[in-house]
């Protein structure tokens, strides 16, 4: 119910001015009612001119870029089977479980896998792990820049944001060798932040480009060269079957002047953590299998505990984004199960979010996750389409996944100017992320959309995909 109370503030401001100055004029008669008006006036004029000076620059996103992966990196399910085989690493009964997840996994057959696959010998090299940090990052970011024909000298901030690899020098200082960024340039290496790093580096370029202009890169990736796991752990291998290669890059400005360049404008941005609590705090996180493997465990809450925590993240950003027409259905329907003395159904119910956004591009680490998303928020298959669709095109690749959905919807010619899209991801910790982007022009497909060239082909009918079981 506390969705209700945040609006009228304004109203109450305007209020509290009128009392004011009737008390003044009780206290003091000698100061006319039309003196003490023209003074509010006075101070609030100096208010607003204090305010604008300092008022916070926009964000814009100039364009962006997603990694497509060369196509013989496509992975299917038989490169699978062969990478387990030619490992030797696995138990016939890990072997079975692993193909059981892949056929439940949402993932087509059409993603592409790491570098380290298509070695002769499959061990974990440093190697492997640098060139598939480093495809991914310097594909995209070489492809933006060309195409926002923004020069490398511009650029005042570098964020990368990979969970699971962290070298030195930095990936972030491996992109400054290799474009040749000023020496003035601040980079930022975030690590171990799970899939919703991109959204998290997004956040923090955003709060420093809005205290001086200035051109910031994020670029989000993932390198698992070191980190797959090869033990018989159950919790461990399910990240195995569904991770993918991917990649994002990210071109962002707070230079007013230009707005007539950019695709989209920030509007808000949301970080929720949710570690305090014990149970969240372990539902994904990298450990020890008590064999000396070492793997990221999700475990059985992990589904329960990102629905406790989308929950009490979107009864922060209702109020935010939602129109008061919905906080008020919202509240009037809270009430009347309250009424009634249903605690639970009072508490399942959810305001309407696509009255607050025309698109959504909802984390889509599993097909568990975006199925406990839809569910609780209410969404039809409509709105999930693109989540469900660049999970079968491109697989888990953590936190860039978000920024192939906005592709999907580019590619399909959905964005109209002034559409509002929300991207919300989840990561460990147990972390909630959202930023809300307002459509600046009509959308569609980029020349260098990983969606060139199978776009026409979704969205794909999921329930059709027979299941191929059995070894091979
Ligand atoms: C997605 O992949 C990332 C990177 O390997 C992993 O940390 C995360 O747990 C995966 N998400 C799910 C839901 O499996
Ligand atoms: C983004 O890049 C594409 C090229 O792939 C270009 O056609 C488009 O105009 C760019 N968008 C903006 C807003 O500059
Ligand atoms: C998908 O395939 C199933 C089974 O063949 C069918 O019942 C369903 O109507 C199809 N859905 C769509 C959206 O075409
Ligand atoms: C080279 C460098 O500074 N690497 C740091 C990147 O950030 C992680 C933590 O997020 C540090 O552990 C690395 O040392």
């Amino acid at each position: 119910m506390q969705l209700l109370f945040n609006r009228p503030s304004s109203i109450l401001l305007l209020l509290l001015t009128l009392t004011l100055i009737l008390t003044f004029h009780h206290l003091h008669p000698f100061l006319s009612i039309p003196t003490l008006i023209s003074l509010a006036l006075v101070v609030a004029a100096a208010a607003a001119a204090y305010l604008s000076a300092n008022r916070s620059l926009p964000i814009l996103l100039l364009n962006y870029s997603c990694h497509l992966p060369e196509p013989e990196h496509r992975s299917t399910f038989d490169l699978c089977e062969y990478f387990g085989m030619n490992s030797r690493r696995y138990s016939d009964e890990s072997a079975d479980f692993m193909r059981a997840i892949y056929h439940k996994s949402g993932l087509g057959d059409e993603t592409y896998a790491p570098p380290y696959f298509f070695q002769a010998d499959p061990e974990a090299r440093f190697e492997f792990a640098v060139v598939e940090a480093e495809d991914g990052m310097f594909s995209t970011v070489a492809s933006l820049l060309l195409k926002a024909g923004v020069a490398p000298e511009r650029i005042s901030h570098v964020v990368v944001a990979c969970s699971m690899f962290s070298p030195a020098p930095s990936l972030a200082s491996h992109l400054v060798s290799r474009f040749g960024f000023p020496s003035g340039v601040k980079t930022y290496n975030l690590s171990g932040m799970g899939c919703s790093a991109g959204t998290v580096g997004m956040d923090l370029a955003a709060q420093i480009l809005r205290r001086s202009t200035g051109y910031a890169l994020l670029v989000v990736t993932e390198s698992t060269g070191l980190n797959w796991y090869y033990g018989d752990n159950r919790h461990m291998l399910v990240t195995n079957c569904i991770f993918r290669v991917g990649t994002a890059a990210v071109l962002l400005t707070s230079d007013a002047a230009a707005r007539p360049a950019a695709k989209f404008e920030l509007l808000h941005t949301l970080r929720s953590h949710h570690g305090a609590d014990e149970a969240a705090y372990n539902a994904a996180i990298q450990t020890d299998d008590g064999n000396g493997g070492i793997g990221v465990a999700l475990t059985k809450d992990l589904v329960r505990v990102a629905g406790a925590a989308l929950r009490s993240h979107i009864s922060t950003i209702a109020p935010r984004v939602l129109p008061a027409s919905e906080l008020l259905r919202y509240g009037w329907r809270f009430a009347s199960s309250m009424a009634r003395g249903e605690m639970a159904a009072a508490r399942a119910h959810v305001p309407d979010f696509t009255k607050a956004f025309e698109h959504m591009c909802i984390h889509s680490g599993g097909k568990a996750v975006i199925d406990a998303i839809g569910r609780i928020m209410g969404f039809d298959e409509r709105v999930t389409e693109a989540a469900r669709m660049s999970l079968h095109r491109f697989g888990n690749t953590s936190s860039s996944l978000v920024f192939y959905e906005l592709g999907y919807f580019e590619a399909k010619g959905r964005i109209r100017r002034g559409d509002r899209v929300w991207m919300l991801a989840f990561g460990t910790g147990f972390k909630a992320c959202s930023t809300v982007w307002r459509a600046l022009r009509d959308g569609s497909m980029d020349s260098d959309s990983p969606w060139r060239g199978c776009v026409h082909r979704y969205p794909v009918n999921l329930t059709t995909r027979a299941p191929k079981v059995g070894k091979i």
